[in-house]
């Protein structure tokens, strides 16, 4: 009935906000102080990711585009070979922006047929993706999934027989730390049958001060972004972050190939979460892990790719070695 529904979502939102302030609390009890780079992504957030997209130090999202562009017919062949019929799955679909290449070219191939299942954490980007493609792409069969990435493979609501491509792509890998991304993978793989196919975009490890601009634009948006973590935790935890007193701080390490950010208290402070009733003392220049954006080589992609029990098909490049696609098989 409809005041069960309503109960239900009620329910949902009570739990979200209820690990929300467990991971913060959490994350600021520890030493070193973390935040999950996971909630960046509000409505705020959102909308500044789509920005940091049309940033020109941010070259990972135009990169991307440029392979699939020029690479669709290959990266397509390598699958098609096998089956006409399959399953498209994409992790984190967002707005599906780049992946309405590859949907347009699929959809010019009558003799191909396939279902889309875009998977994500956020109801209200699935929602906007599927009105998009329903007035853009109206023949497409979309079925969206609300989940996490893991609770997704374990279910796995699209198993008919058919053949798999499972779409990771624009980096998403890289904001988990190595042993996450292994797990995730492990989950795929565990969720795939043989055969079955991954499609993994890779940001690749190249000049550091490049990487570094991606994450320190002129602008500041990739600061905002970060800082709008503190807004969020103000708004929804009831709390009392003086945005003016935190400062943005990204780094790259080009041994590990971890870019981080951190945000730095400016001041020995006091900061107040009303929501858990707590006080957060920070020293003077103590920062808060929020996000680690890794950058790999392709023999470290290799690696990666047996260590969770696929093999590499082809790797499909931009012109300038930026970025990857690659293809894994199980
Ligand atoms: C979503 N993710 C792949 C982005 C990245 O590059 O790691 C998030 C981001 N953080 C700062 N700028 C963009």
């Amino acid at each position: 009935s409809p005041s069960q529904i309503i109960l239900k979502l009620m329910n949902e939102i009570k739990n979200a906000s209820e690990t929300f302030l467990q991971d913060v609390i959490n994350g600021l009890t520890q030493n070193p102080k973390l935040l999950s780079s996971k909630y960046f992504y509000d409505a705020a957030g959102d909308k500044l990711f789509q920005k940091i997209m049309g940033l020109s130090e941010y070259y990972l999202t135009r990169k991307e585009f440029e392979i699939f562009e020029n690479q669709h017919a290959a990266i397509f062949g390598k699958i098609l070979r096998y089956s006409q019929d399959f399953n498209l799955v994409e992790l984190g679909a967002g707005d599906g922006m780049k992946t309405k290449i590859l949907l347009r070219y699929l959809r010019s191939k009558p003799e191909i047929n396939f279902t889309y299942f875009p998977v994500d954490i956020s109801g209200s980007v699935l929602q906007e993706l599927k009105n998009n493609l329903e007035s853009e792409l109206p023949e497409i069969d979309v079925h969206p999934i609300q989940s996490t990435y893991r609770n997704a493979m374990k279910e796995r609501v699209w198993e008919n027989g058919k053949p798999t491509l499972i779409l990771f792509l624009g980096s998403n890998i890289g904001n988990f730390s190595l042993n996450e991304s292994k797990d995730v993978l492990l989950h795929v793989a565990q969720g795939t049958q043989t055969h079955d196919w991954l499609l993994l975009g890779v940001d690749l490890k190249k000049d550091p001060s490049i990487i570094l601009q991606a994450y320190n634009d002129k602008q500041g948006v990739t600061r905002d972004f970060n800082l709008n973590l503190l807004t969020r935790i103000n708004r929804e935890l009831d709390a009392n972050f003086d945005l003016e007193q935190f400062t943005h701080w990204p780094m790259y390490d080009p041994l590990t190939g971890e870019c981080r950010s951190y945000l730095i208290s400016q001041k020995e402070q006091l900061v107040t979460i009303g929501a858990a009733n707590k006080l957060i003392r920070f020293e003077a220049f103590e920062p808060i892990f929020t996000e680690i954006s890794r950058k790999f080589s392709e023999s470290e992609i290799s690696q990666l790719a047996s260590d969770c029990g696929f093999k590499v098909v082809d790797f499909f490049t931009d012109s300038e070695n930026y970025f990857t696609d690659v293809l894994w098989q199980r």
